[in-house]
């Protein structure tokens, strides 16, 4: 008899519950669940085929062990052997920094990926870290570190409830949203504008995110940090900056105008291609909208001056007055995000605390720009990386200049991969050690809880019970930091136990802490839950805002709803003043770089990338029901730009960029501008070694080859991933 098991899907920010059905030990079927508090029945094609995916034949079964140059199937001992002989080693001859952690997209997707990767880099005491972040938000956490002191104080827009949502560089119809966690985000768009409200969509494609917009702008890449300047200015100049109950909070209001003085719409509209007009209507729809919000994602993160775009979206929030308001934007509060600390000064947050050894970039939120990673490798001397542990990452295919990449890991002393497949990255590590897959993972959203445009808790136990020979994702990890802190073998829970009494040893001596002045040992208990990172989170829910329980979410399978997002200013402040600090140093410092744009009128075609409803980055393209269709690696071009190049729809092309050239199939559309081609990231899985059957099929291109990786917004060391210039010949 079949039966049904609830899971959040993992596979995007939008965290959709799902209803499983599941024959034996197989996922059989999955649709939504109709009554989780905040997904209320929405999935797609992705969530769909959740069991196609579980199911892959090519997931990996065993560890894998390198043995004579190949990798072989081995025991789950083998392969922590290994790996304890050889990082402690390592690190002993060569220091601590030989050994670099590079750490993909789906750990924010995982219980394993939120709770042990900061003891990993304890353990190791390596700076040498390298995450998506700086192919992706980087420039978000730097602009909220800057302005409120906390790099995850990032406001998300009350979809649900503004007037007025200005959306740059985001495509949530494919997408599903990102940095906004909201289920069924297109169908709250379309509630937006059915209760009257306004989108404005800013993106140089005609997405279908535009197509359901209000009004569409479709500038040059690379140019909304001018955009939103112009925007700021007008307000400033028309006097139509009401920042209201904010100015209290607010430091360098008066400053502002000044700092943004060069940048009328009139300057603007030649290097931004758009209408001087058109600026100043937006200025003061956006002012006039009784709430509004503005956001900015992937197209106004990984670009040229993609921190100044991300600190204008905010300024321009606070200068409608609509930060940490209802409709405008607001501080989700996630109930593992410990409770509330009173109002006051913080310890601020700074930037360039070190370098990279080779190039010099400086840290932001403690890593370094993935661009880097190759170079770090590849360089001599002393610091020079030597081992590396990539978890749940695919920086070949995800970062710029995957083929340098492929030969630095190839001549890497040691490697480990946690990873359920053999793909272009894992394929160079000395040990894989796979995760099982999904269906029997538990679940529990610590890092999109934080930015859902409603506070809600939801946990999912395995759907399917580990199945023999397999090991939990939680425990692969905290085996791996016992592996290399010199203490392999000692029981996993350990590395648990210590996180737990360590937290409630401070949590009980914090006057906030709901714990204040409990008996640790107690406390530490009364915590339920199966594993360790069960009673972790129990912990972690017991000391946040709402106080809840491990028992009270398994007493609530669909979710426990927190309510819709409320002010909470200014307790979420940690900057120095203690207040928003609207036109901090490091951004007034990079502001002469942008008037310098000003100047910028590109001749030649520049790229952009995008992404499809059935994929997920590098990793989705195994899985049959997600491929095929619509969902190709294509060049898009412009009608007007592929008859003056000779180039024709389903012809090929030649694409040349900094980086080096790939050959691509056009497809001509007009839902490009002119200017503009599209190619989608994640593609190129024809590298020998890796087993993954349907994707090296259709392999694709891999746009990031187009790339050297030395374009970078300098403060948060994020790639510029979009916007940057190509040259195009017709192949035969
Ligand atoms: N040109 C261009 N490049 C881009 C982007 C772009 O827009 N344009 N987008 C960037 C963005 S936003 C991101 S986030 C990065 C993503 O960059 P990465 O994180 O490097 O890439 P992913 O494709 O998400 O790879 C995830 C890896 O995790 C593995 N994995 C899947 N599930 C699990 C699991 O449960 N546990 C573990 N341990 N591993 C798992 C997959 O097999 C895969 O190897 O790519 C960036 N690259
Ligand atoms: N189906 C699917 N969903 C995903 C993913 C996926 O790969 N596939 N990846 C997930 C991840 S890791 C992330 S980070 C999110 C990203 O989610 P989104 O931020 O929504 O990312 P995209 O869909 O790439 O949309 C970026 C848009 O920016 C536009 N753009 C490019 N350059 C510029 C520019 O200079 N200015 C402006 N205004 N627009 C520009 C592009 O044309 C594109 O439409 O999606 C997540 N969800
Ligand atoms: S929208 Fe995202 S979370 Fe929801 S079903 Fe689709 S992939 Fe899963
Ligand atoms: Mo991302």
């Amino acid at each position: 008899m079949p039966r049904t098991a609830l899971r959040i899907c993992p596979l995007c920010e939008a965290t959709c519950g799902l209803t499983l059905t599941i024959e034996g030990t197989t996922v059989t079927g999955a649709r939504g669940d109709r009554d989780d508090v905040f997904s209320r029945g929405f999935i797609c094609p992705k969530g769909a085929a959740f069991g196609a995916l579980d199911a892959d034949p090519d997931r990996l079964r065993t560890p894998l062990v390198r043995r004579d140059g190949r990798l072989q199937e081995a025991t789950w001992e083998e392969a922590y052997d290994a790996i304890a002989a050889a990082v402690p080693a390592l690190v002993r001859e060569h220091g601590a920094q030989s050994v670099g952690v590079v750490l993909g997209n789906p750990n924010v997707h995982t219980i394993a990926g939120a709770l042990y990767p900061p003891l990993l880099l304890k353990a190791l005491g390596t700076r040498n870290l390298f995450t998506a972040s700086t192919l992706d938000q980087m420039p978000k956490h730097v602009s909220s570190g800057l302005l409120f002191g906390d790099p995850f104080a990032i406001p998300v827009p009350d979809l649900d409830h503004t007037d007025f949502l200005l959306l740059l560089g985001a495509n949530p119809l494919e997408s599903n949203g990102s940095l906004c966690t909201a289920p069924d985000f297109p169908g709250r768009l379309k509630a937006l504008r059915a209760r009257g409200g306004t989108l404005v969509v800013v993106d140089p494609r005609r997405t279908r995110t535009a197509r359901l917009a209000d009004r569409h702008l479709a500038p040059r890449p690379g140019s909304d940090a001018l955009l939103l300047a112009a925007l700021a200015h007008t307000l400033l100049a028309e006097k139509l900056a009401a920042p209201g109950a904010l100015e209290e909070h607010t430091e360098g209001l008066g400053e502002l105008a000044a700092a943004l003085g060069s940048f009328t719409p009139e300057a603007v509209a030649p290097a931004c291609d758009l209408a001087a007009d058109d600026i100043r209507t937006l200025a003061r729809e956006l002012a006039a909208a009784p709430t509004a919000a503005v956001y900015g994602r992937i197209g106004s993160c990984t670009v040229e001056y993609g921190t100044l775009a991300s600190w204008l979206v905010d300024v321009l929030n606070i200068l409608t007055g609509n930060l940490d308001r209802p409709g405008g934007a607001l501080f989700p509060l996630s109930a593992t995000s410990g409770a509330p600390r009173p109002a006051g000064p913080g310890k601020g947050f700074a930037l360039g605390r070190w370098s990279s050894r080779v190039s010099g970039h400086p840290e932001a939120k403690g890593e370094l720009p993935t661009s880097a990673l190759a170079e770090e490798i590849e360089t001599p001397g002393e610091g020079r990386i030597r081992a590396v542990i990539a978890i749940a990452s695919n920086p070949v295919l995800s970062a710029p200049d995957g083929d340098r990449l492929d030969r630095a890991l190839a001549g890497l002393d040691f490697m480990v991969s946690v990873d359920p497949y053999l793909n272009e990255t894992s394929r160079h590590a000395h040990v894989v050690l796979p995760p099982p897959p999904p269906a029997q993972s538990a679940h529990f959203d610590f890092a999109f809880n934080g930015f859902a445009v409603r506070n809600q808790a939801r946990y999912s136990p395995a759907a399917i019970p580990l199945e023999e020979g397999r090991m939990e994702e939680c425990e692969i990890h905290a085996r791996l930091i016992l592996a290399v802190s010199g203490l392999h073998g000692a029981p996993p829970e350990a590395v648990d136990e210590r996180v737990i009494a360590d937290s409630l040893a401070r949590a009980v001596t914090e006057p906030h802490s709901p714990l204040f002045g409990a008996d640790p040992e107690e406390q530490a208990r009364l915590l339920s839950g199966r594993t360790g990172p069960e009673r972790r989170l129990d912990m972690m829910l017991r000391l946040g805002p709402y106080e809840l329980t491990l028992e009270d979410l398994r007493q609530n399978p669909h979710g426990i709803d927190l309510g819709p997002l409320r002010p909470r200013l200014p307790g979420v402040l940690r900057t120095r003043s203690g207040r928003i600090e609207l036109l901090p140093d490091p951004i007034a410092a990079e502001l002469p770089r942008l008037r310098a744009a000003l100047a910028d009128r590109p001749a030649g075609l520049v790229l952009v990338g995008r992404r499809h409803l059935r994929s997920n980055n590098s990793w989705l393209h195994n899985v049959p029901a997600l491929t095929g269709g619509s969902n190709r690696c294509t060049l898009q071009i412009h009608p007007q730009d592929a008859g003056r190049l000779g180039l024709t729809d389903g012809g090929r092309a030649r694409i040349t960029a900094d980086g080096g050239s790939l050959e691509v199939p056009v497809e001509v559309t007009d839902t490009v501008r002119t200017g503009v081609v599209s190619l989608p990231h994640g593609w190129g899985h024809d590298r020998a070694g890796a087993r993954l059957s349907v994707a090296s099929g259709s392999p694709g291109a891999n746009v990031n080859q187009l790339l050297d990786g030395s374009r970078l917004d300098p403060l948060s060391g994020t790639a510029v991933l979009n916007g940057f210039p190509v040259e195009l010949t017709p192949l035969p």
